[in-house]
């Protein structure tokens, strides 16, 4: 059993909000190690069956994102498209998103947006696959729809004040890509070499096109 606060973009007023709660967590995987031996044992399932399904959900990729992305910027019928219907549109390109719906929100030179989910870490793993560890920290989620403009800053995204911040909520029905706004001076290059510059993080509206967000601490130590 182990309790500690959460160093991510963690503010002297959020001492209970930030905490990271791990208590139980070495009960839980117990159980699971315990019941999957069971399961094969009794010959319920194989190993194979348990590694196919981790390969299907490590398979995804943000690169997958940044090919939609890239099309896009690219095709302007295919973006209106994109913003329409994001399941449909990811379908077109051969990526089948699995656990909801999928809402693109396009960032414009007045709106940015920005991905979190409050409850859990709700986020389109069958596209983009795991999402960042900040992501999922009780900070974050905590922070992201209270304070986003210093959340992004302490991310390295300052936001300028006349620019509209819109905070999109994930939940078990709808997930959540951000259409960022192509870098400037990259109107003569092809899909390909535009997708290079989709970054996961830009596709969470944590950091423009071309950047990561720039993390004020390193990765939490897991306890232990
Ligand atoms: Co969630």
């Amino acid at each position: 059993m182990s309790e500690r606060k959460g160093r991510f973009v963690s503010h002297p007023d959020d001492a209970v909000a930030v905490v990271e709660g791990h208590a139980g967590a070495d009960y839980y995987a117990l159980m699971t190690e315990a019941t999957r031996q069971l399961a094969i044992e009794r010959g319920l399932l194989l190993q194979s069956d348990i590694d196919a399904v981790i390969a299907a959900l490590e398979a995804p990729r943000p690169e997958w994102g940044a090919m939609i992305v890239a099309r896009a910027w690219r095709d302007d019928a295919y973006r209106a498209r994109l913003l329409a219907d994001g399941s449909a549109a990811a379908a077109e390109l051969g990526f089948r998103i699995k656990e909801a719906q999928l809402v693109v929100v396009e960032n414009t030179p007045t709106l940015h947006n920005l991905i979190v989910c409050t409850l859990c870490s709700c986020y389109p793993r069958s596209l983009l696959g795991q999402p960042p560890w900040w992501y999922i920290s009780k900070s974050y989620r905590a922070r992201a729809v209270r304070e986003p403009r210093k959340v992004l800053a302490e991310l390295g995204l300052v936001i300028a004040a006349d620019v509209e911040l819109r905070v999109h909520d994930s939940n078990a029905d709808m997930r959540y890509l951000v259409l960022p706004m192509p870098p400037a001076g990259s109107e003569a290059l092809d899909e390909a070499e535009l997708a290079a510059f989709v970054t996961r993080d830009a596709m969470v509206g944590a950091a423009l096109a071309g950047s990561d967000a720039k993390m004020p601490f390193g990765r939490p130590v897991p306890p232990g």
